[in-house]
């Protein structure tokens, strides 16, 4: 067997994993990232849109962002839609001038493979067979199969950034863990089409029929979706048939405006919020939704891959400069803070949005609330804070 080593094993070439390699990288820190699927599969990938402050200042910072500062429509404020009217929520105006950046995940994970491309670290895309072991120890290793041929990669540290359903967090003994979860009992059938949007920020729409959601990646390029059954299938749906369930769960004013045109891909997301902890686990650390997943209302699930990336390359810089593993406890504590914040406010969004059940009391409960929340300054501000994404 072909046995290499390195400081760090990152498993996964998700944002989360190539993120840290980046700034790994930066530190002058040797690291290999293993991943299962090809590269033109990971670039394939259409998911979330919207980038926090500090999200973008990462990517600065590690310096992916050329694209990102050319190319992304900086959004002051979102709107929230209900009983054919529209708020308007100023996130500047509420935050002290914080704003968020339209910019598709598909285009981070490129810029990310841009970026790693030109790193002497290697990346190994097709590795089959990912396995974990002995992290238990001060000797941790990750065996993997690369084109039929085992191989072995010894190491410090293992980064599990492999996803909600990666082999990081499955490889630790079930009483090491605690895990929490809530499946929620619909899914968004997402659609991304070359129209242009609708409306210039991003718009949240509770409505009687279900939830709707217009989004954009560009003036040219528009992202919506509509709550729908978990178990419903894309090849149901029809563009025509979208289109007109979402035009029926928008105010007049936007279903009166919006264009159409074919869709470039449809599909559907169920909806769940899980988290475990903790996020450390002797010599492997977890980050991104291989420790936790939000619903999407919110646009957070992306963003707190980034902020665990911080948070572990902080810690991965001390543990490996002074060895002592304090640091990577505390790792385990800062993420997990952070973390929880912003699963209540996922949920929250979800909740004050989306239709639960035919029951109309509901219904009306949820557009007091929003009635409330819309018209009070601290309820806008609660929004626009956690919105804009909680300091690190
Ligand atoms: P990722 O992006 O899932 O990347 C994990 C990587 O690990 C690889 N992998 C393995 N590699 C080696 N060995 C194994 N055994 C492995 N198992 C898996 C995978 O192939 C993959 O390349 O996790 P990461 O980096 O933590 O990034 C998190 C974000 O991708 C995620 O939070 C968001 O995309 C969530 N999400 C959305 N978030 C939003 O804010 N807005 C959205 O609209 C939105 N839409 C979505 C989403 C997530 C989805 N998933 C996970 C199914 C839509 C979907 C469909
Ligand atoms: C998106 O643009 O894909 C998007 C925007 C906001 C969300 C979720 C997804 O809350």
């Amino acid at each position: 067997m072909t046995t290499t080593s390195t400081q760090v094993a990152i498993i996964g070439a998700g944002p989360a994993g190539l993120a840290l390699a980046s700034k790994l990288d930066r530190l002058g820190i040797d690291n290999v990232v293993i991943e299962r699927r090809s590269q033109e599969y990971v670039l394939a990938r259409i998911r979330a849109g919207i980038l926090e402050q500090t999200t973008v200042d990462f990517l600065k910072d590690i310096g992916a962002a050329g694209r990102l500062e050319q190319e992304g429509i900086p959004h002051h404020g979102v709107r929230l839609a209900y009983n054919n009217r529209i708020i308007p929520v100023g996130l500047g105006a509420n935050t002290g001038g914080k704003v968020v950046t339209a910019y598709g995940q598909t285009e981070v994970t490129k810029d990310l493979c841009d970026l790693r491309a030109a790193s002497p670290n290697p990346t190994i895309y097709e590795a089959e067979n990912v396995s974990l072991h002995d992290f238990d120890s001060a000797r941790p290793y990750v065996l993997y199969d690369e084109q039929g041929v085992t191989k072995r990669l010894n190491c410090q540290l293992i980064a599990g950034c492999d996803g909600y359903h990666g082999v990081s967090r499955v490889s630790v003994p079930e009483s090491a863990i605690t895990t929490y979860e809530k499946v929620y009992p619909f899914g968004w059938l997402g659609m991304l089409a070359d129209v242009p949007p609708v409306s210039p920020e991003v718009l949240y729409a509770n409505a009687r029929r279900g939830f709707a959601l217009c989004s954009m990646r560009s003036w040219t390029r528009s992202r919506y979706y509509i709550q729908c059954d978990p178990d419903d299938k894309v090849e149901n749906w029809t563009d025509d048939m979208f289109w007109d369930e979402l035009k029926r769960r928008l105010p007049d004013e936007v279903s009166d405006n919006i264009q159409t045109g074919p869709s470039l891909e449809k599909s559907i997301a169920p909806l769940r919020s899980f988290i475990a902890e903790p996020l450390r686990f002797g010599r492997l650390l977890l980050a991104g939704d291989a420790a936790h997943v939000v619903p999407p209302t919110g646009a957070k699930g992306l963003n707190l891959a980034f902020s665990d990336v911080h948070y572990m390359s902080e810690a991965i810089e001390t543990f490996t400069s002074d060895g002592h593993e304090d640091a990577l406890s505390r790792y385990s504590e800062r993420a997990l803070a952070r973390v929880w914040k912003t699963q209540r406010f996922s949920w929250y969004l979800t909740n004050l949005t989306h239709r639960f059940s035919d029951d109309p009391f509901d219904q009306r409960v949820k557009e007091a609330e929003l009635a409330y929340v819309t018209t009070s300054q601290a309820g806008l501000q609660m929004i626009a804070e956690n919105y804009v994404g909680m300091p690190l």
